[in-house]
């Protein structure tokens, strides 16, 4: 019994993996193997994306709503996973945020690391002095 189950399990995945397949080779959209992480359209992967996704967990939606990142009409682990791989610390646009703006100073140091491999430079004036610490003339003393 449970190796007729097994058996049947494993023809659904193969029937479902040929029906994505036949979708993508037929120009469709796929419904496995897609991700779309900026779920509100605003051009940054962040926390909004995330809190979207977590909001609505659990849902079924239309094929091919927006807050689907992959598509296949059901809100769930892989939507989540989609985001949060995709997700950035910050924005790395020129002098967007100032100490102040982080809520910790590991916060703000993980956003100079991630804009340093990104852009190469140290895009918000966080280290003033250039030894790779920022926020150290900061009254704030973050955890
Ligand atoms: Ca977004
Ligand atoms: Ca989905
Ligand atoms: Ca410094």
């Amino acid at each position: 019994m449970r190796r007729n189950r097994v058996i049947r399990l494993l023809l659904l995945s193969l029937v479902l993996f040929l029906c994505g397949y036949a979708a993508t080779a037929a120009g469709l959209q796929p419904t496995v193997g897609y991700c779309r992480p900026d779920v509100n359209l605003d051009g940054e992967i962040d926390l909004f994306d995330l809190a979207i996704v977590g909001r609505m967990y659990g849902l079924r939606l239309p094929l091919g709503s927006q807050e689907d990142t992959n598509g296949d009409g059901s809100m769930d682990i892989f939507d989540l996973v989609c985001v949060a791989y995709n997700m950035r610390p910050c924005r790395c646009e020129p002098n967007y945020y100032n100490c102040n703006d982080f809520s910790s100073r590991f916060a703000a140091q993980v956003c100079y690391n991630y804009c340093m491999r990104i852009k190469g430079y140290d895009v918000h004036l966080l280290d003033v002095d250039g030894d790779g610490y920022v926020c150290e003339w900061s009254i704030y003393d973050g955890r």
